[in-house]
């Protein structure tokens, strides 16, 4: 039933006691004080993560790398990987990390298809050490 005054409804929910500790653990680390917000921002980021599963989604996308500064054929081709990606690359930054290590983000609006292909190539670098995808729809 919708509350009047909040518009919310009010549902009851079955967990394992083990659950309930995980719940609790996790509503912890993530700094909410109230369950219910906790519950709410948890289906907003399944729901977006769920529009990454639709390929013509129209997403703002971010690529984050750490690379090997020596392979010096890496850097080439992800140069090359990103003039022929069919996404729009807003902005990209390197920072030198330290002598051996290279930090790239990727900052790209496209349909969901552009920007996992361009992902799934971009970890598949020999001399990539680390790469993560982030995708929040829009329309
Ligand atoms: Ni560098």
């Amino acid at each position: 039933m919708t509350s009047p005054q909040t518009g919310m409804e009010r549902i009851s929910i079955s967990l394992e006691p083990q659950q309930v500790a995980q719940l609790e653990k996790l509503q912890r680390e993530a700094g909410f004080s109230n369950r219910s917000e906790f519950i709410r921002s948890m289906i907003e980021n399944a729901a977006v993560e769920q529009d990454w599963t639709h390929d013509h989604t129209m997403v703002l996308g971010t690529i984050t790398m750490v690379y090997d500064h020596h392979r010096s054929d890496l850097c080439g081709r992800l140069v090359e990987l990103q003039h022929n990606t069919r996404g729009h690359i807003l902005a990209s930054t390197h920072v030198h990390l330290n002598h051996d290590t290279c930090g790239e983000m990727l900052l790209m609006a496209g349909h969901v298809v552009c920007i996992r292909k361009l992902f799934n190539e971009i970890r598949k670098l020999k001399g990539m050490h680390h790469a993560t995808v982030s995708m929040s729809a829009f329309t």
